[in-house]
């Protein structure tokens, strides 16, 4: 993308209502803009970000045997009225009325959605375990919606629902979950803690948040000091869905760490010199809860002696729009973002120095032109501006690499190259930039 044409709007200045790095980045560096309170439009930047977050959900969801649907945004009032949540959801529920006057909600979640989907269609247990998701807006009127997308009003949420006949199969596909979860945050490069944690208004006795420890974090959270040297990236990397998980599940939640709702001092099992209490932003929560939705909806299937039995249910979310900025939260310094590869929104940058020199002009064409020929993402920065200018842009937006082209190193058949993490630069000659980069 030539930068000249790109929407990206930058701003120099901090937004003065932005509180915190990862919100006031994603202004500046033009990746989104408040419509209303907690309510956001995606520009270009933020939207290839978003997808890519998304996309890197969902493949971790399909290795995981789970498959992908997708629910509306708006559901029937009746819905809820039969689970019995439509009046205890209260006021962070949207509700919404026809031009009929039948009553209507934006969703803020989709468990009795799915379950009456999965009980008028599956009556036995031979359709059995099942796992459906989505990846799909939610809105919840949050009281105190702040910190940019990390707590909004509208947000994008990978939701998804599992369905088994009996309490062990159902731990099975929670275990899965709590695999696919790992394996999710590992590849963005995040270090995500499950977390005992309270199951608030979705229910049920078990539950698990994914923490990832930052001091702008909203939840107060308390772990085992050995979390902090614990390496999980790798953690399950290699391993088999159709094993037994428990042992895995286990292993990983031996080492101590709860949310502030969950952790009691007097009956915490540590050492008060080994806690270690801290501020966690969460990305992710499953549950298991078992009936609570199945059995009011009457979500049932025929066991093997023919006898009618509710099904086991658990709920599983990531939020998605969230991560982007926890990712921000976790990967930047004084001059702006520092993308993970994996999620970064150009592979490179691509700066020219002297758009007006025609030497200069022509090779970074080229380069670009061949770039991208090798399958990259560029972000070339082919416009008119002060080289100063294009370096702070360039790092304000924190693509994980950048080549420079100016005048003399051109001379000498070199540009430069610069990784965004650790400011390192080099010559690299002109004619190996491109095998450099491309897989
Ligand atoms: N139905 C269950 C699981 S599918 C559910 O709704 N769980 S949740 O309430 O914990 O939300 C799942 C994830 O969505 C949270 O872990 C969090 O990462 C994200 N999330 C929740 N509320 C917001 C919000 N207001 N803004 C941004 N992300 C949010």
């Amino acid at each position: 993308m030539r930068l000249s044409q790109y929407f990206l709007p930058l701003l120099r200045e901090n937004p003065s209502e932005a509180q915190i790095v990862s919100h006031r980045l994603m202004l500046r560096a033009g990746m989104i803009r408040q419509s209303s309170a907690g309510i956001y439009s995606w520009l270009p930047m933020g939207f290839r970000v978003l997808k890519r977050v998304e996309q890197i959900v969902r493949e971790e969801q399909d290795r995981s045997g789970a498959q992908e649907i997708l629910m509306p945004t708006i559901q029937p009032a009746e819905l809820w009225k039969e689970s019995g949540r439509y009046e205890d959801y209260g006021k962070e529920m949207l509700r919404i009325r026809d031009r009929h006057e039948r009553e209507m909600l934006y969703g803020p979640t989709n468990e009795e959605q799915v379950t009456t989907i999965v009980r008028d269609a599956i009556k036995s247990y031979r359709d059995l375990p099942k796992n459906l998701y989505h990846i799909q807006w939610k809105f919840r009127d949050e009281v105190r919606p702040r910190f940019g997308v990390m707590r909004g009003r509208e947000f994008l949420m990978k939701d998804n629902y599992s369905f088994d006949l009996d309490a062990k199969a159902a731990k099975q596909s929670y275990n899965k979950m709590f695999v696919a979860y790992l394996r999710t945050f590992a590849r963005m490069g995040l270090k995500a803690i499950p977390m005992r944690a309270d199951t608030g208004p979705i229910g049920g006795e078990l539950s698990h948040e994914f923490q990832i420890l930052a001091d702008t974090g909203e939840s107060e959270v308390y772990c085992d000091r050995r979390w902090l040297e614990t390496d999980i990236l790798a953690a399950a990397e290699g391993l088999d869905y159709d094993s037994d998980l428990e042992p895995f599940f286990r292993h990983w939640t031996s080492l101590y760490a709860a949310t502030d709702e969950m952790h009691k001092p007097e009956s915490c099992p540590i050492p008060p010199e080994e806690l270690v209490s801290a501020r966690g932003i969460e990305v992710g929560h499953i549950f298991y809860f078992g009936t609570k939705y199945s059995q009011p909806l009457g979500a049932v299937v025929a066991g093997p002696d023919g006898a009618e039995v509710p099904l086991e249910m658990g709920s599983y979310g990531i939020g998605v729009s969230r991560l982007v900025g926890a990712l921000i939260e976790a990967n930047h310094d004084d001059s702006g973002i520092i993308w993970p590869e994996s999620v970064a929104p150009f592979r490179l940058g691509l700066i020219n120095l002297r758009p007006a020199d025609d030497k200069c002009r022509v090779a970074a064409d080229d380069l670009y032109a061949k770039l991208r020929n090798a399958g990259l993402e560029v972000l070339y920065d082919d416009r008119d501006d002060s080289p100063g200018a294009k370096f702070a842009a360039m790092d304000l937006v924190g693509l994980p690499d950048q080549l420079i082209i100016g005048p003399r190193g051109l001379a000498a058949g070199n540009i430069e190259w610069k990784h965004r993490r650790d400011g390192a630069r080099q010559d690299l000659p002109l004619d190996t930039a491109v095998g450099r980069f491309a897989a």
